[in-house]
């Protein structure tokens, strides 16, 4: 394992950023993530840095909307990749019990070693946590229509037949083949650019550690669907990131 911790002080300035990387970087060493896991994580460090490193009122909105879907859904999954799992598999896990629904892990880049990888790391942490969840995705059954290759596999009794989705730092092509399936698609992205973004149901621009950590706290308050507008919602984290470039240096 990296030993960051032992090298970089607590008080330093970028600390807990640092820390986050070191997650990455531990679940890479163990076989978890795909090689340019570290390259689509640095992407989303450097919108995280642009939004101010703090959820945003707009990111809670979104976060709240997208609670009240998976609550309201009648066959929520939560679909998880290497970094969703590196960084925020424990809360997952809790938030998926809290719903009473199965977590399917949907990878792009699939080998059976990184599956094996990641459905021991999972197991590992319910036993941690007492918990049972239902994991899914290591025996596919069907296809998610649109998608090629190894990345398009699915469990028929998980993704194939939910209503509603939550899909943690998507890649724009599978949220597009999620939502043509008729599906609600909420995002966790810190791109409001992105595809994913674009194309989902409901797009929370915002860290993902962040956004598992807020959706739990919010479960007990059963918040109820409104009508969403995820252009308005994307367009106030830009706003955000404008507002917080703006002016710097004058
Ligand atoms: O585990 P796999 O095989 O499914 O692969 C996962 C990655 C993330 C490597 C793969 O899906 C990929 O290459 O993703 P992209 O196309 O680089 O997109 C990742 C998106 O997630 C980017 O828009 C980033 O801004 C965003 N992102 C990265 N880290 C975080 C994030 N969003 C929220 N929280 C983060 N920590």
């Amino acid at each position: 394992m990296l030993d960051e911790e032992n090298i970089v002080d607590p008080s330093h300035p970028r600390y807990d950023s640092l820390m986050i990387r070191k997650k990455i970087a531990d679940a890479g060493v163990k076989g978890m993530l795909a090689d340019s896991a570290m390259i689509a994580h640095g992407r989303g460090e450097a919108y995280d840095y642009l939004l101010g490193e703090k959820t945003t009122p707009s990111a809670m909105e979104a976060t709240k909307e997208a609670v009240a879907r998976l609550i309201k859904a009648e066959s929520p999954v939560i679909s998880l990749n290497g970094n969703a799992i590196a960084l925020a598999g424990s809360d997952f896990l809790t938030l998926a019990s809290q719903l009473g629904c199965p977590v399917e892990i949907n990878i792009f880049y699939r080998t059976p070693e990184r599956m094996g990888a990641l459905i021991g790391h999972l197991k590992l942490l319910n036993s941690k946590l007492g918990l049972d969840v239902e994991i899914l995705g290591g025996i596919p059954d069907e296809r998610i229509p649109g998608l090629e290759g190894p990345r398009g596999a699915c469990q028929s009794n998980g993704i194939f037949s939910a209503d509603t989705i939550l899909v943690p730092l998507e890649d724009g092509d599978r949220c597009e083949a999620l939502v043509a399936m008729g599906k609600e698609v909420l995002v966790i992205d810190l791109n409001p650019l992105s595809r994913s973004s674009r194309n989902c149901t409901v797009g929370i621009v915002d860290e993902v550690s962040r956004v598992a950590k807020n959706m739990i706290q919010m479960m007990p308050e059963k918040p109820a669907p409104t009508k969403w507008n995820n252009a308005k919602g994307l367009q106030a984290a830009l706003d955000q990131i404008i507002d917080n470039i703006t002016n710097k240096f004058s």
